[in-house]
């Protein structure tokens, strides 16, 4: 960039936080430098309560593998989906949600206009080339208030969002290592799902994506 002007804009233009809708927002790389505790913190994680490929209750074995930490963890099986005390794996409650997990939660979730989100629960999903999540809504949470914030670490995905219905018109962005996502408000039960992973090696998490969802479920 030769003019300063130019190079002024260029910071400003790629910082801005990328507007999906009214209440939805990408803040990109805004994870990027704490991404190697967070790595360590889902190995830890995993340590406790093993990451897992759950059932549908229509009896489809999930592609993603998923596991918890927090009070609560969202789990799935015959009997519905739902918020659980304990990982039914093991009959112990999910791994604590470490501090700087929550630090970060809140703080991306206030850059977006979230002012004191406590979550106390983080889905952790992980996804290896060829894995897929169908188009879906966030609806088990008690108070749909709140917002969910999602940060994406590894491989990029194609992240679909839809509207309401089913049926709307999907739109798709590329989410990449370090990307934070904002959800609430009128855009929290918009449809949303992540298309079939690439091939890829990350330097941090090799051919793998790991996705952590904040949530306030209870
Ligand atoms: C929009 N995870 O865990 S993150 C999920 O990348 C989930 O693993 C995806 O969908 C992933 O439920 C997408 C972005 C995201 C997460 C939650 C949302 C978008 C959302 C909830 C409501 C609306
Ligand atoms: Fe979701």
């Amino acid at each position: 960039m030769t003019s300063p002007a130019g190079d002024l804009f260029a910071v400003a233009e790629s910082r801005a936080p990328i507007v999906l809708g009214a209440q939805a927002c990408v803040l990109r790389g805004f994870a990027v430098d704490r991404a190697p505790q967070l790595l360590a913190g889902v190995e830890a994680i995993a340590a406790a309560a093993a990451f897992r490929h759950l059932v549908t209750p229509g009896g489809r074995r999930m592609a993603v593998a998923m596991t918890c930490c927090g009070t609560l963890g969202w789990t799935s099986d015959a009997r519905g989906y739902r918020y659980e005390r304990a990982d039914p794996l093991t009959g112990h409650a999910w791994p604590a949600m470490p501090g700087s997990f929550a630090t970060l939660a809140s703080e991306a979730a206030q850059a977006a206009g979230f002012d004191g989100f406590v979550p106390d629960s983080v889905l952790v999903n992980r996804y290896v080339p060829g894995t897929k999540l169908s188009l879906h809504q966030d609806r088990d949470e008690c108070d749909l208030a709140h917002p969910i914030v999602s940060v994406s670490l590894g491989l990029p995905a194609t992240f679909q969002f839809g509207g309401d219905a089913r049926g709307d018109r999907v739109a798709r962005i590329a989410l990449f290592h370090g990307d934070v996502v904002v959800w609430g408000g009128v855009d929290r039960l918009r449809h949303h799902g992540i298309l079939p992973l690439a091939d890829g090696h990350h330097e941090l998490t090799g051919a793998a994506r790991i996705n952590l969802t904040f949530r306030r479920a209870g």
